[in-house]
């Protein structure tokens, strides 16, 4: 896998075109208004050195485009395609119902019904059609997935999902740490945990 510098596998919308040479991920917003949700996801990948395109499409605004996208994304060399969508998400579903390429949908929050109306939309759909979904508004989760697939393939990728999973472990290492530390000297279970110091009352 040909692996970008730093700083250099953000593909601004303009440029997908040169970065479909290396990008392996194809992320498509159904909006403009969804990149500032999309950013965390980003930003996982630029410090992953994993190279993506990044597109606006919609399956209702633009149909003909987001099936455009998704038939040339394989011989384009994208191996796992992102959608993110709010609403009445359906540009998941026909983005995969075009590809027999993974996808994973990312459904968004909006204002009337909290991003529950997306969840449905991606989640549930037909038999032979699926959507791998993550929670609302969870792009890094989505981003996550996709480096856990292109994993299986790229040795580069799988190592750095195995020091992302090293470095979580030690994360609640530290943490559990801390919080017996603290705990010791409280004598509770750590300061503002919602049980804490609930088992030493008990045993009073
Ligand atoms: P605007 O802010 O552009 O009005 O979009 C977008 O993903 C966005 O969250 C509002 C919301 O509409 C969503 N949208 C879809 C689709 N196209 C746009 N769910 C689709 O085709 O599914």
């Amino acid at each position: 896998m040909a692996l970008p510098q730093e700083g250099a596998t953000r593909a601004p919308v303009r440029e997908r075109r040169n970065h479909m040479a290396t990008a392996k991920i194809l992320i498509i917003l159904g909006s403009d208004s969804d990149l500032p949700i999309m950013e965390d996801g980003l930003s996982f990948l630029k410090a992953m050195g994993v190279a993506y395109a990044l597109d606006i499409s919609s399956a209702h605004r633009h149909p003909e485009k987001t099936v455009a996208l998704a038939r040339k994304a394989r011989e384009e060399g994208i191996e796992v395609i992102i959608a993110a969508a709010g609403l009445a998400a359906h540009l998941p579903g026909v983005v995969a119902s075009h590809t027999t390429l993974p996808v994973i949908g990312i459904p968004l929050k909006g204002e009337a019904l909290n991003g529950l109306d997306a969840l449905l939309s991606i989640v549930q759909m037909p038999k032979g059609v699926p959507v791998a979904t993550v929670g609302v508004n969870a792009s890094r989760n989505a981003c996550i997935l996709a480096c856990e697939i292109l994993s299986i393939k790229y040795p580069q990728t799988r190592k750095k999902m195995e020091q992302l999973k090293e470095t979580m472990r030690n994360e609640v290492e530290q943490k559990s740490k801390q919080i017996a530390h603290s705990s010791g000297k409280t004598g509770s279970r750590g300061k503002g945990h919602p049980q804490a110091g609930t088992r030493s009352r008990k045993k009073e």
